[in-house]
């Protein structure tokens, strides 16, 4: 499968980017920086929540080094730079431009009569915001969370937030793997992914759903190289050909960097049709049972709902499983053989299985293949939900849910004595509803870039200006200032490379990775201006502020992190003896249940879950018009972090300075009278009407016919609001049925 012609992912190519990503004003601050990512005594890397590899001296990669020297940016986004420029003309701006002002150095106030933001005291911007939080109902407020921040700020966050009566925790999660997380608590008792690395060591197969780990997980690579070398084999399951899956070339190994040698990673690559991965699970299944092949004992002792599950999948018909997969039937006999010939598989899967209207769904036909196959809970196998941002997982656990157990609830209001609001509050596409129709009234966010991330861009846009006051808790200038309130904030806080000396001595904080090692973070480099707080002094800030007669000490807490630890200890499971146990190298492991075959679902087995194939999408909307409806995947480019556009270049796919680019199949370029190259608009169908993005250029590229490609966040304005996981509410961003117009 190795394509020669282009070079390998990784190699010298990533090595020349890392170097490149250095300001050279910064380079010895980055070079000492990228020294201690991942280390002992260092800091987690921001980057994502693959796990660190033990005993490794360089432990980042590429983009975790972008994510590193964009957070060590010498530039500063101050006071003197607001002066210049209004909030308006900064709107007009892209993303890339915004990136680049550098830091936020000072809190600031959004002055409406100048249309600037004006600095303003950190205690009359804790004061503010009490102020407006205590003017309103607690249902009328919304607290974001993005997945950067560690476990002891979340804990704060979320304990700040209940005392003052309110769950209304939209976060990043809410977009990302919300639907790993629900399928799998209902499926196997838990929401978290049941492998570790060491698995990846023992694995007979791996398949890759719908995840691109070449630029969002770099370092998987890595643990997929050498499974490749150990002769494992590595299914990938993709509609777009990446070519950052087929070879790599390892920068952490000198000889194969010096010998220009590359590992080839895919050995089987099968192209479905965007959201054909639930008959895809489907025939998994039903090529295990015909094969006699499913493993009986594990069944029986271990799982629920077999019969039904066997009865519906043996109905349904081979030809409608490769019609529904996108596949043809050989491919999907092939596919099918692959799995039946590995006595240990590991299914890993990322957003293109999660941000789908079916995801839910999608996920527990993946786990009901694994199950009839008793692939969970030994080694070797299992199920690995790819997560995000650094700490998505970990903020979770500490609970930042919308939809928190009473059980959590009840401990939390133990050791922190009140009683915590019981109703199940809003996701990120609940939210920016309440606040478009005037049901919320104040806006916080914990990090993250909510303008941008979401769907249905005009809508959240409008959401945040109706607000009475909008807070940013942030790092570096995005879009979501850009869209204040009456009344708005920008509350600049340390990062996670930056040394914290809240309380006059040197804090530490902790994260849980993808694979549930829980580990300290301790940041290395001067903070970018010695105005900046750390995310739980802002936190207690903005609680001592709003909250009367608080029964918990805020500024005892914030003083000594040990502390909030302490706290976690008493009431998130699996944390006991936080503080000793995360000192120990390496931190530790929470464990998972349904690694040890001990089933935590309400039935104490794991559930088989019977779904039909679902009604495509394309062909509903398809008779809302007269035009030829794709389906439209939003996707990331290799120099982006959701939001944040480090660069114009997406090196694997081979595109150079741009970012409006639409990849087609030559086929439907031609058939649509298009010519590669040509610039075209998107309109989106949907049951309320059409959504348009303009000037996009066309890219021939392998993809399936019907299958399209796009850069997020240009696309956002293509997603309506209400289409997403019939569950879990994830905005269906990998199939949104569009038609082009060519200009
Ligand atoms: N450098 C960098 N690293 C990151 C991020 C970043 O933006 N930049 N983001 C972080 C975050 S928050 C996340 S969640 C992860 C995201 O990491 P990924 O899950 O890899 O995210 P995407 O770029 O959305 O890529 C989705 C992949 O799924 C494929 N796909 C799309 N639709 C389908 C489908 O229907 N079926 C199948 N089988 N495949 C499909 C696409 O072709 C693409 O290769 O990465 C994290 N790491
Ligand atoms: N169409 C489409 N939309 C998507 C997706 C998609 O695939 N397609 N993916 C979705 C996914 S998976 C996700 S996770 C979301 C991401 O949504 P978000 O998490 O909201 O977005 P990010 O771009 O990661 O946020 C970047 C901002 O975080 C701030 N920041 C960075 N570091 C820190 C820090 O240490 N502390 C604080 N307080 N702030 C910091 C900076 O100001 C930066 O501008 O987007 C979702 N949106
Ligand atoms: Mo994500």
């Amino acid at each position: 499968m190795s394509e020669s012609k282009t070079p390998p992912s990784g190699g010298w190519g990533a090595l020349k980017a890392t170097l490149a990503s250095i300001q050279p004003a910064n380079a010895a601050r980055a070079v000492i920086a990228l020294a201690n990512a991942n280390q002992p005594g260092g800091f987690d890397c921001p980057g994502c929540a693959w796990p660190d590899k033990p005993d490794t001296r360089i432990n980042f990669c590429e983009n975790g080094a972008k994510a590193i020297n964009h957070e060590l940016d010498r530039r500063l986004a101050d006071a003197a730079f607001f002066a210049r420029h209004t909030v308006s003309e900064m709107l007009g701006w892209d993303d890339y431009t915004l990136e680049q002002q550098g830091r936020l150095s000072e809190p600031m106030r959004y002055d409406a009569a100048s249309d600037k933001y004006l600095p303003i005291s950190w205690d009359a911007a804790f004061a503010l915001v009490g102020e407006h939080l205590r003017a309103i109902k607690p249902d009328e407020a919304h607290f974001y969370t993005s997945g950067r921040t560690g476990n002891e700020t979340a804990f704060l966050y979320q304990l700040f937030v209940r005392l003052f009566g309110s769950n209304h925790f939209p976060d990043c999660s809410n977009m990302c793997h919300e639907p790993s997380g629900r399928a799998l608590n209902a499926s196997i008792g838990v929401g978290k992914g049941t492998v570790t690395l060491d698995d990846f060591e023992h694995a007979s197969a791996i398949f890759l759903f719908g995840q691109n780990p070449a630029t969002n997980h770099p370092r998987m690579l890595g643990t997929l190289r050498e499974a490749a070398k150990r002769g494992c084999q590595i299914v990938v399951i993709n509609p777009l050909r990446e070519a950052g899956l087929l070879r790599f070339q390892d920068p952490q190994q000198p000889l194969e960097m010096l010998t220009n040698d590359a590992t080839n990673i895919a050995s089987h690559y099968f192209q479905p049709r965007l959201g054909g991965d639930l008959a895809i699970a489907k025939a998994l299944i039903k090529a295990v049972l015909e094969a006699g092949a499913h493993d009986e004992a594990f069944i029986e002792a271990h799982t629920e709902g077999f019969t039904a599950l066997a009865e519906d999948v043996l109905a349904t018909g081979w030809d409608a499983l490769a019609e529904a997969s996108g596949l043809a039937r050989e491919q999907l006999d092939a596919l099918c053989a692959l799995y039946l010939a590995s006595d240990a598989s590991i299914f890993t899967w990322g957003m293109g299985i999660t941000q789908h209207r079916h995801a839910v769904a999608t996920i527990q036909m993946l786990v009901n293949a694994l199950l009839v196959k008793g692939n969970l809970g030994k080694p070797g196998a299992g199920a690995c939900p790819v997560r995000g941002h650094s700490n998505v997982q970990g903020d979770r656990t500490m609970g930042i849910n919308e939809r928190p157990s009473t059980a959590f609830l009840e401990r939390l209001g133990k050791v922190a004595g009140f009683t915590p609001p019981i109703a199940h509050g809003r996701n990120v596409v609940e939210t920016i509803a309440a606040m478009e129709d005037g049901r919320g009234k104040v806006f916080i966010a914990l990090g993250g870039n909510f303008a941008a991330a979401t769907p249905d861009t005009p809508r959240t846009w409008a959401g945040l200006r109706r607000q009475s006051l909008t807070v940013h808790i942030t790092t570096k200038l995005n879009r979501s200032h850009l869209l204040p309130g009456r009344d708005a904030l920008i509350l600049p806080c340390l990062g996670r490379t930056e040394v914290d000396e809240t309380g006059g001595m040197a804090q530490q904080i902790t994260v849980e990775d993808s694979m549930s090692m829980v580990h300290l973070t301790r940041g290395v480099k001067p903070p970018a201006s010695p105005h900046l707080l750390s995310e739980p002094a802002i936190v207690a800030g903005i609680a001592k502020a709003t909250l009367a007669n608080s029964p918990v000490d805020f500024d005892g807490l914030v003083a000594d992190y040990d502390r909030i630890r302490d706290l976690i200890a008493q009431v998130v499971p699996g944390f006991q003896d936080f503080n000793a146990r995360v000192r120990a190298p390496g931190g530790f492991y929470l464990g998972n249940s349904a690694r040890e075959r001990r089933w935590t679902t309400a039935a104490g087995k794991a559930q088989f879950k019977v779904h039909a194939l679902q009604p495509d999408v394309i062909a509903e909307m398809q008779a809302l018009t007269p035009h030829k409806l794709l389906a439209l995947a939003t996707v990331r480019s290799h120099d982006q972090y959701n939001t944040t556009i480090y660069a114009l270049n997406d090196r694997y796919r081979g595109i150079r300075n741009e970012r409006r680019v639409l990849f087609a199949n030559a086929a439907d370029i031609a058939a649509q009278g298009l010519a590669p190259d040509q610039r075209v608009d998107i309109v989106s169908v949907w049951t309320d009407g059409e959504r348009r993005v303009e000037d996009f250029r066309l890219q021939p590229h392998d993809i399936p016919r019907g299958c399209l490609a796009a850069y997020f966040p240009e696309t956002n304005p293509l997603v309506p609001l209400d289409y997403h996981d019939v569950e879990a509410m994830t905005p269906a961003s990998k199939a949104i049925p569009v038609y082009l117009v060519g200009g």
